[in-house]
């Protein structure tokens, strides 16, 4: 693979998002208020993911953080990450009832200094049981996993962005569970995992997390939809569906993939890509990535991809090249076609001109998921505030922070009336009356122009349908 030099690639970024910003105005000509500048193209994924309000990360090995060639992509790149193992029932439980949170930790607290956010991977799941857990059965399984997933979720309570609450309970064929010794504890052990970890951390999204699963026509993927769709109508608490998306050969990408996310979102929970890789090299690979990335943007609830690794050597299945970066820690082809694809994707999300603010909030939404707020026109910074869960007697809000300028720190402020704040994570919270201020914390202060920095709160009451939040 010829490695492109920075300025040519970052040409080819922005000719492709200027390309995309033509292209949607000839489609929506009239009608719609678009931006007319064109957004500059990012240079980093995380940056242009986040163009979009989404998030672009990796997963990372404990064992790897010392390579400086790996830790300085990962941080360069990235603002999302998976411990690989790290935060795994094995790693987290190795005795019964005695947790052991080092490597875990050393991975969260790298990833929160830089300024990214954690996904958590995964609270309960047949395989990576420690020894103890490995024959145990019935109640006592059932009491051990409820303890894990205290044990765990409760030690990074406030810390995590989603958790892959359950992990690969669907059987490869027919559509059914997987036996597992947790599973002989009772089909309602999925359930039961998801209330004990909302009670446990309850500003975390909750997600369930398969492989083999991207494929609409494919058995499995009905079972898990199915699932969902009974937990949603039934009110088990489960926020997003998280499709790993190995693809290979064997289970390539399948041209319904994008059908797929958008049926899971339609039940109400977002989607995520938790585990992309893609075996291949080239062109052929490149594309398989650039299509990916377009589908998960035209989900408006796929909130972001984490790729499985960093370099093709880093990987599970390193034979089979599968990621972004070679051996060398050269960006591949693949690599270009997914920032070109992130940044092209953002261009294509109306915003409104920046000289006619909204003079009015914006309509209030019949859907649980409130409409954003409409962002401030003006100043240093942005903010927009979204519901993001709703449960009826509390709900849980996420606010972005976007920066016009280079911020050292910024305060956003709202007012919220029939509810009050429970929690608040990623931000810091001072309350008068039904007037709250949230500042940012050490590490997401400093926002370079266009960055956006997230903090989330959960809330009793009933969810505003609108909300203004100013940012200074
Ligand atoms: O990449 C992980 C590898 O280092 C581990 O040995 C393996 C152990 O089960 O798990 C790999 O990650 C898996 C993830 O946790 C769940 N989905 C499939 C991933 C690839 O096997």
């Amino acid at each position: 693979m010829k490695h492109r030099t920075a300025p040519s690639r970052r040409r080819a970024a922005l000719t492709a998002g200027v390309a995309g910003v033509v292209a949607l105005a000839t489609t929506l000509a009239g009608g719609v208020a678009l931006s007319t500048t064109a957004q500059a193209a990012e240079s980093t994924l995380g940056a242009a993911a986040a163009q979009s309000g989404r998030y672009f990360g990796t997963a990372i090995s404990a064992s790897r953080m010392s390579d400086s060639t790996y830790i300085n992509i990962a941080n360069r790149e990235f603002n999302m990450i998976t411990a690989e193992n790290e935060m795994k029932m094995d790693a987290t439980e190795p005795s019964q009832g005695q947790f052991n949170f080092t490597n875990g930790d050393r991975i969260l607290n790298w990833a929160l200094q830089n300024g990214k956010q954690v996904r958590g991977h995964a609270l309960a799941w047949h395989s990576q049981q420690p020894g103890w857990m490995q024959n145990m059965s019935g109640s006592t399984l059932r009491q051990a996993m409820i303890n894990h997933i205290n044990g765990v979720a409760g030690h990074y309570k406030g810390k995590i962005h989603s958790w892959d609450v359950v992990n690969e309970a669907y059987a490869d064929s027919g559509g059914g569970r997987r036996d597992s010794n947790l599973q002989r504890t009772g089909n309602d052990w999925i359930e039961v995992a998801f209330r004990t970890a909302r009670a446990a951390d309850p500003g975390a999204k909750l997600c369930y997390n398969d492989y083999n699963t991207d494929n609409w026509t494919w058995a499995k993927t009905q079972g898990v939809y199915n699932m969902v769709k009974d937990f949603k109508a039934r009110g088990v608490p489960i926020d997003c569906v998280g499709f790993q998306s190995h693809f290979n050969s064997g289970s390539p990408y399948p041209s319904n993939y994008r059908t797929t996310l958008q049926n899971f979102a339609d039940l109400g929970v977002d989607v995520q890509i938790t585990e992309l890789d893609i075996e291949g090299s080239g062109t052929t690979q490149a594309e398989t990535y650039r299509k990916v990335v377009q589908d998960c943007l035209a989900v408006t609830r796929c909130n972001g991809i984490t790729v499985w690794g960093v370099r093709d050597t880093d990987s599970w299945r390193a034979s089979g090249t599968p990621l972004l970066f070679d051996g060398n820690g050269n960006k591949k082809a693949a690599y270009t076609a997914t920032l070109e694809a992130l940044n092209a994707g953002s261009t294509s999300t109306p915003s409104p001109t920046p000289t006619t603010p909204s003079p009015t909030p914006t309509t209030p939404s019949a859907s649980p998921t409130a409409s954003p707020t409409t962002p401030q026109p003006s100043g240093a910074c942005a903010a927009t505030l979204r519901i993001v869960n709703n449960w009826g007697s509390g709900y849980q809000a996420e606010v972005s922070v976007k920066a016009n300028q280079a911020i050292s720190g910024w305060t956003t402020q709202f007012t919220l009336s029939g509810s009050t704040l429970s929690q608040v994570w990623n931000g810091s919270l001072t309350s008068s009356g039904s007037t709250h201020t949230v500042r940012n914390v050490s590490w997401n202060g400093n926002l370079g122009a266009g960055q956006t920095a997230t903090y989330g709160f959960t809330a009793n009451g009933s969810a505003p349908s609108s909300s203004t939040v100013t940012c200074s």
